[in-house]
């Protein structure tokens, strides 16, 4: 028996992500939404963004973009990010966001992948974004600069604001509303993810997956019948926001969310952990969403006692594994309540959350979202009934994803017909709420980010010398890394050295790919007659490696 939410179901309505974010005959405030961290005298209102969405989604028809196109963003945060996010899911188009510090042949994978047709670049790194384009035949004039600041964009390539319609033309311009069955079939956003095997694959995220998502995550930080609404801290949120916005996790929180309830959101550019600090006693920062790493420097680093932190309520902290010393630490430290998520890019971000009125000293990562379903499955298939007892967590709700795109073998492998997604993640159920203990899938995480095995195991087998590799995550001071196990060809024996791999890896890959790890060299990699690694074996090497 599948266990259920303990949340009653709640009203998730049927609509584009617009008509959910800006409900007709709703008032659009005028005040600071989306503010600029380093300079905050630079703002978006909800009015504002509106008439940006609208001058955008009709300058992409004027350009003849066609509806269901993909439209991909390559840009450090800026408050203007949004604003592409939003005109071009709102317009039927969808949007998929690229790592920026990515090399260019991660770049060019993704730009084929997602089967872009515009591509927005932010004038720091043009360069790449060109270099990228040229390897897979990119028309490099559908290559557009995009930057919060007009004197940064140079001439190589057109301004993003000459896709903007006028206001007089666009003013009439409205959304979809994508009532009904429509909102469930309609792409809206493609992020990447590796999910359970393979490479990084893009993910089909309807409009129905995204407004769920939202509505069952605020339902659960500030809604749940327990919540106090005496105390709701709702009304007097100031979010900070510095994860990547093209990842799943900051595009729920940072856009979506803060949009729904206004939340007076400050952008950072990119993580800095002194400026994180200064920005959360500048702003009073009362709520942050935050990967593992970020709450190990706060308990290490000195510069955590130099600030005043008092005004922060609330870290929701996903994305990774935390270990429950760590958090408890931190929250009795601060003050402060530190509440765990699970999710996935899959299934938009979020499935296990800890209510935003609990204060959960367990390391759980919650009960379900309401609307939601799971069972955890033993290595037999069989559901596992037994608390504290692990098992693989199958999951099921309305933000679960359509599908892989154009790849229905890797959606069929993890998607089961009645709506069950595999997730690979091992977890164990006790007293209403989940734990994830393992991992049963090939994903290595470092900084909340991915990073899939096989990309590094296809470029290993490149190296001049390998003969065979296989890369495994193993744990350093509670942070994961990737450590690869190489067998070398004979002519390369007892030449090819350690750091020869590790640098070649590092030359061809963003830096939190790279082998951090270090290196094995082995006879052999352990792989069934499929040809299938096991990684089993490989990750039982690593677990002796880290122990001696
Ligand atoms: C142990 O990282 C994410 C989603 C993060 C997120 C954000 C806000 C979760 C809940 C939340 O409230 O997505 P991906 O696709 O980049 O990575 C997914 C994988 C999971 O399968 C799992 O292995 O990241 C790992 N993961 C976690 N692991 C995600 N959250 C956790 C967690 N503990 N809390």
């Amino acid at each position: 028996m599948p266990r259920k939410s303990p949340h009653p179901d709640i009203d998730i309505p049927h609509c584009s992500l617009l008509s959910y974010l800006f409900p007709s005959g709703e008032p659009v405030s005028s005040n600071p939404l989306w503010l600029d961290a380093l300079e905050p005298s630079k703002s978006l209102s909800p009015a504002e963004v509106l008439i940006w969405i609208r001058r955008l989604a009709v300058g992409f028809n004027k350009l003849g973009i066609p509806e269901g196109s993909t439209i991909m963003l390559m840009t450090p945060n800026h408050i203007y990010v949004p604003v592409i996010y939003l005109a071009t899911v709102g317009s039927k188009r969808r949007f998929t966001g690229v790592n920026p510090v990515f090399t260019p042949e991660e770049v060019a994978y993704q730009l084929k992948a997602s089967k872009a047709t515009v591509f927005l670049v932010h004038p720091s790194i043009l360069e790449k974004g060109l270099e990228a384009a040229r390897r897979v035949n990119f028309p490099l004039d559908r290559i557009y600069q995009f930057s919060d600041n007009e004197s940064d964009i140079g001439s190589t390539a057109k301004d993003w604001k000459s896709i903007l319609a006028s206001e007089e033309e666009s003013s009439q311009w409205s959304w979809d509303p994508l009532l009904g069955d429509t909102s469930s079939k309609t792409v809206a956003v493609i992020n990447f993810s590796s999910g359970t095997t393979g490479l990084p694959k893009g993910t089909c995220i309807s409009h129905r997956n995204l407004v769920a998502n939202a509505v069952q995550s605020i339902f659960i930080r500030f809604y749940t019948p327990e919540a106090d609404s005496a105390t709701n801290p709702v009304n007097r949120e100031r979010g900070l926001s510095f994860l990547p916005l093209y990842h799943a996790y900051s595009q729920l929180w940072t856009i979506n969310i803060s949009c729904k309830l206004g939340i007076p959101t400050y952008i950072m550019p990119r993580f800095n952990f002194e400026e994180f600090l200064r920005s959360v006693e500048a702003y009073g920062i009362t709520s942050i969403q935050v990967v593992p790493p970020v709450l190990i420097m706060l308990s290490k680093r000195e510069e955590s006692s130099k600030y005043n932190l008092q005004s922060l309520k609330h870290i929701m902290c996903g994305a990774a594994p935390l270990s429950r010393e760590l958090q408890n630490e931190i929250s009795t430290r601060f003050g402060m309540t530190i509440a765990q998520g699970w999710g996935m890019t899959e299934v938009v971000c979020v499935g296990l959350m800890v209510p935003g009125f609990l204060h959960d000293d367990t390391g759980s990562v919650g009960p379900l979202l309401p609307n939601c379903e799971a069972m955890l499955v033993d290595e037999d298939g069989n559901e596992v009934l037994e608390e504290g007892k692990p098992g693989e967590v199958w999951f099921r709700g309305p933000q679960v994803m359509l599908g892989y795109l154009d790849n229905e073998e890797a959606t069929k492998a993890c998607k089961t017909t009645d709506g069950w997604f595999k997730t690979g993640d091992i977890a164990t159920f006790s007293k209403g709420m989940f734990t994830i203990v393992d991992r049963n899938k090939e994903l290595i995480k470092v900084n909340g980010l991915q990073v899939a095995p096989a990309e590094l195991e296809a470029l290993l087998l490149q190296c001049d010398g390998v003969s065979d590799a296989a890369v495994v995550g193993i744990n350093i001071n509670d942070e994961e890394r990737p450590r690869a196990y190489v067998s070398v060809q004979p002519h390369a024996k007892g030449k090819l050295t350690e750091d020869d791999i590790v640098k070649f890896v590092g030359d061809r890959v963003a830096k939190h790919k790279r082998l951090t790890g270090g290196v094995s060299f082995v006879d052999e990699v352990p792989r069934l007659a499929s040809g299938k690694i096991v990684r089993k074996a490989v990750k039982e090497w690593a677990k002796q490696d880290i122990e001696r």
